[in-house]
């Protein structure tokens, strides 16, 4: 693209982040200042953002950005890191075969990037050791379509969750990790308040204040609940004979196994009243227009694929698949999950939804890439594939777009894998994550706003991402690695000139002795020139050359992709409930955060939501247990440990706790909790069970706590030193710190002054003998340096008015004896912890405003406080308020 980083131009791009597949007007302004604005042309959100999306440019800063590449922690230069990454490799398989070597990608990279990849890695190395996150995500999905449908097809598109008259969410918070999907069925609701909305998840979640019923499942209770759901639709003669005649095989069979499957079996495996489950299977049966949507609390599961085919047996059953306004509707995560499978990117999959299991599909793939040979078998998925690392099998190891020693079970596993590895490349946009230390040899990527070519959503709209910015430093588009690496290797076809280039010979390929026989077909989108994919709109798949009118549902009429055309139900066993352990720890995500923050922590904005790690458990466990309110809690399993802050909610169910993913090294040591999660997986996936490790929970017994703020980035490891327990987190204007000892810090004063690291420093103190606590406020050449708050309890100061005093003028800022206080003055009151991060609206203001009267709804609060009234992200969570609020003062 000519017309990157032009200064009040404007540039039409694709989010990057979720799944969605949100079009961005992204504007640079110079002083690297980038306007965002939702693309009101772009048909998955019309205009809208979500939070994480409005506070893009606030993360394209390159403070933290790996700009150069690094051998062995040292700057080098691309030549000479080429080299290198080209010679081992090459060196491992000629001494060790093609098996000795691995890729680690991303469903965050773009579809030319993976293209790349996996051509090379498949048909040129010649193994199918190339795995990607995407097995933590959507393998369970894959698995589950290619089981009923013979192919990975998602039959729907976003329409129809509007044309629905039911929409059940299962494992999916969509509020906070889909929110403009959210927000349009929000919207069809508001406009049609008989459509019904059921959510069932362990947790009352944001996603259930517009949900007409929650369902809180025991863990894993999935496929007993659309067993017996089967079930009741085949008892209450709802089920589609003609469309189970006609198109289906294997019905008789999941029958047989989902007969035993009546009410107080499946209220026994779910833990749901049988009221409950009646209500829901009634509400199933009555509307014809379904589609279920789902997620990680379907696919993170041991039973993972199981639960897709429970859902689809039903739909199947129905006839209600292909529709509009009903199907089953497993939604992406990262922005090209999607993409990733199109070109094959997983270990069991070929390029272009071909199978690797078949020999046509294999000799018709080495014949278009001219490849010299073929992968002829599955590689390791992404546990085996660290194992094998470990077991020192994998003898050169590249990762690119991932950050596995946050995001993998078994995390410290994963280190000591890499450790093992002789030969770890990182291909990364930033220099410090928990994954980039392990590498010999890390690249400089280009970043989102950087590169440029496609990626595909849940509704399979493929939209460009196009640069705004210029290339900072010395970064490539990882494509561009991954070919310079291939011609190093002596392999030709690798002579890419630009990645409209890449993605032709993509489109070709799929629809290479196509003619319908498989779902994948982009042919229509084959031989565009450079300009033609510049300015290419969004587009929906199938896109087969030369016809013009075309369906973007699958399956109305039947039409599979098994060798018969019929789909297949699958006879699916509920599993055996897990003997208990103290509890299941669930993790996933919040809001405001990306996965391991390496963005989202950039953004003081962001960064506000939800400024700790934290630990959602059940007021009855806690009583149990000892825990009160802003304790710090130790979760732990074989695996390993994570101390984080206790949220004591009656939206968990006992027994369950709920721990967010998002923590890293780099802003909670102590909080990684992908270290304590199992890697149990999906035995037809693969797929790590990452909702469902057996865990305990009990009160860290901390000596003392801390809050600080800072001016400048506090470092965790000198801290952790004296601190078991670290949490910072980016402010307007510096930082804010969490701490705790589980020994007697000794000299407060002397850790105040190391911890500001300005021995010079001016420090007042106070400290109070009797409660124990100890303050300090710190100045340098009267300017203030920050403020540290210590007591033997969980600190009690004003958070949000401390952390405010950063971003002040110093004539604005707090006096000392307020900075020492932790609190201003009653005319300035504490915002409480913020709501809506566009208008940095905080929970007192809002709960204060209505405890008034004086607002009573969203759109009242929205008026008086513009809370609520830009993104919309946090609408779900003011209703929340609004209602707790009502509850709490009677009248
Ligand atoms: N804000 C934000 N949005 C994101 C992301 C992010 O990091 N941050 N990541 C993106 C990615 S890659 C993904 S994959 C998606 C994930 O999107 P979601 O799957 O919606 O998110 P999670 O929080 O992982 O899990 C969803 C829910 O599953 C529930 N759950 C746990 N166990 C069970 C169970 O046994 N049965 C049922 N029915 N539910 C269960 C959990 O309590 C949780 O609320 O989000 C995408 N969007
Ligand atoms: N406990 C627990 N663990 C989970 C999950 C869970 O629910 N619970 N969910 C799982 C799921 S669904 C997912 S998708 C994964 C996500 O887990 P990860 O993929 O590990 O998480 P990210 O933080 O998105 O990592 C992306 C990395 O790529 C870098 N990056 C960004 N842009 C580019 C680029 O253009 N090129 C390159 N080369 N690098 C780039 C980022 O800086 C970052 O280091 O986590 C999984 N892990
Ligand atoms: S919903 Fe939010 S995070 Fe997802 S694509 Fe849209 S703006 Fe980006
Ligand atoms: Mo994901």
């Amino acid at each position: 693209m000519k017309h990157a980083n032009e200064i009040g131009r404007t540039v039409r791009t694709t989010c990057a982040y979720c799944g969605v597949g949100c079009g961005v007007l992204a504007t640079p302004e110079g002083n690297g200042l980038v306007k965002i604005s939702g693309d009101p042309n772009h048909p998955a959100n019309y205009g809208r953002l979500c939070s994480k999306g409005s506070a893009l440019g606030e993360t394209l800063g390159l403070e933290e950005r790996v700009l150069h590449p690094m051998i062995g922690g040292a700057r080098a230069d691309w030549e000479n890191a080429l080299d290198l990454v080209a010679s081992r490799f090459t060196a491992a398989i000629e001494e060790h075969g093609p098996d000795s070597v691995a890729f680690y990608l991303s469903g965050q990279l773009l579809t030319e990037d993976y293209y790349v990849a996996n051509k090379l890695m498949k048909g040129f190395i010649g193994s199918a050791n190339i795995d990607t996150n995407s097995r933590l995500c959507m393998a369970s999905s894959v698995a589950g379509h290619k089981r009923a449908f013979g192919s990975d097809t998602v039959p729907g598109t976003y329409e129809d969750l509007e044309k629905a008259d039911l929409v059940v969410l299962t494992g999916s918070n969509l509020a906070w990790c889909h929110p403009v999907i959210f927000q349009r069925i929000a919207a069809a609701k508001a406009e049609r308040p008989e459509m019904s909305i059921v959510v069932i998840d362990p947790r009352r979640t944001a996603t259930c204040e517009i949900a007409d019923m929650h369902l809180a499942i025991r863990a894993d209770g999935d496929v007993a609940l659309f067993s017996g759901l089967l079930n009741a639709l085949a008892e209450n003669g709802a089920i589609d004979c003609d469309y189970i005649g006609q198109h289906t095989e294997g019905f008789v069979d999941a029958m047989r196994e989902s007969r035993s499957m009546r009410l107080r079996h499946v209220s026994e495996r779910t833990g749901l009243g049988p009221e409950e489950i009646r209500a829901f299977y009634e509400l199933f049966k009555r509307n014809k227009k379904v589609v279920t949507v789902y997620s990680q609390g379907v696919n993170q599961s041991a039973s993972g694929t199981d639960k897709v085919n429970a859902i689809i047996n039903c739909h199947l059953a129905t006839g209600r698949i292909g529709r509009p306004g009903m199907g089953p509707f497993s939604v992406t995560g990262q922005p090209n999950a999607m993409g990733g499978r199109e070109v094959g990117g997983l270990s069991n999959m070929l390029a272009a939804h071909m199978e690797l299991g078949n020999a046509e599909d294999r000799a018709r793939v080495k014949s278009f890439w001219n490849a010299p040979r073929i992968a002829e078998k599955s590689g390791f998925k992404a546990v085996e594939l660290f194992e094998a690392a470990a077991d020192g099998k994998i003898k050169a190891l590249w990762i690119a777009g991932t950050n596995p020693v946050v995001s993998m079970p078994d995390a410290d596993a994963v280190k000591r894998a890499l450790e093992a590895c002789p030969f770890v490349v990182v291909s990364d946009v930033i220099a410090e994550t928990d994954t980039t230390p392990f590498a010999d040899v890390l690249l400089p990527a280009a970043a989102w706003g950087e590169k440029n070519g496609t990626v595909t959503n849940s509704e399979r709209r493929i939209s460009r991402q196009r640069p705004f910015l210029p290339l900072p430093g010395e970064a490539r588009p990882d494509w561009t690695i991954f070919a310079d690496v291939a011609r190093r290797m002596g392999f030709a076809g690798f002579d890419y000139r630009s990645a409209s280039e890449v993605f032709d010979e993509h489109a070709r390929l799929s629809g290479v002795e196509n003619d319908g026989a498989r779902d994948f077909d982009i042919g229509g989108l084959a031989g565009l020139s450079e300009a033609e994919y510049d300015l290419m709109a969004p587009v929906q798949w199938p896109l087969p050359a030369g016809r013009v009118a075309r369906e973007t549902r699958f399956f109305a009429k039947g039409g599979f992709y098994h060798g018969d055309r019929r789909a297949r139900f699958v006879a699916v066993k509920p599993p055996k409930p897990e003997e208990t352990a103290d509890f299941t720890l669930n993790t996933g995500r919040v809001r405001d955060h990306w996965h391991t923050m390496t963005r989202t922590g950039l953004s003081a904005r962001l960064s506000a939501h939800i400024a700790e790690p934290f630990a959602e458990i059940h007021p009855a466990d806690a009583e149990r247990l000892g825990i009160a309110a802003a304790d710090l809690v130790e979760v732990a399993s074989p695996q390993g440990s994570a101390v984080v802050r206790a949220l004591i909610t009656d939206r968990q169910r006992p027994g369950n706790v709920f721990v967010a993913m998002h923590w890293t090294s780099r802003y909670a040591p102590s909080a990684r909790i992908g270290a304590v999660a199992h890697s149990a997986t999906d035995r037809a996936s693969g797929q790590p069970a990452l909702k469902s490790t057996a865990a305990t929970v009990k009160r860290f017994e901390a000596a003392w706590h801390g809050f600080a703020i800072l001016t400048s980035r506090p470092d965790l490891d000198a801290i952790g030193r004296h601190a078991a327990y670290t949490a910072t987190a980016r402010t307007e204007g510096g930082w804010r710190l969490e701490l705790a000892g589980a020994n007697p810090l000794g000299d407060a004063k002397a850790f105040a002054l190391a911890l500001f690291g300005e021995p010079e420093a001016d420090i007042v103190g106070y400290r109070d003998a009797r409660a124990g606590t100890e303050r300090f406020a710190v100045f340098f050449a009267e300017k203030l340096l920050g403020a540290l708050y210590l007591s033997p309890q969980p600190v009690a100061v004003s958070r949000n008015w401390a952390v405010a005093q950063l971003g002040l003028t110093d004539g604005a800022v707090g006096s000392r004896a307020e900075l020492l206080a932790g609190r201003g003055p009653a005319d300035r009151p504490d915002p409480g912890p913020i709501v809506c991060s566009c208008f940095a609206v905080g929970v007192n203001q809002i709960s204060a405003l209505v405890v008034s009267g004086e607002a009573v709804s969203v759109e009242a609060v929205g008026k008086a406080l513009n809370a609520g009234s830009n993104c919309g992200s946090c609408r779900s969570e003011i209703k929340g308020i609004i209602e707790n609020v009502r509850v709490k003062v009677p009248g």
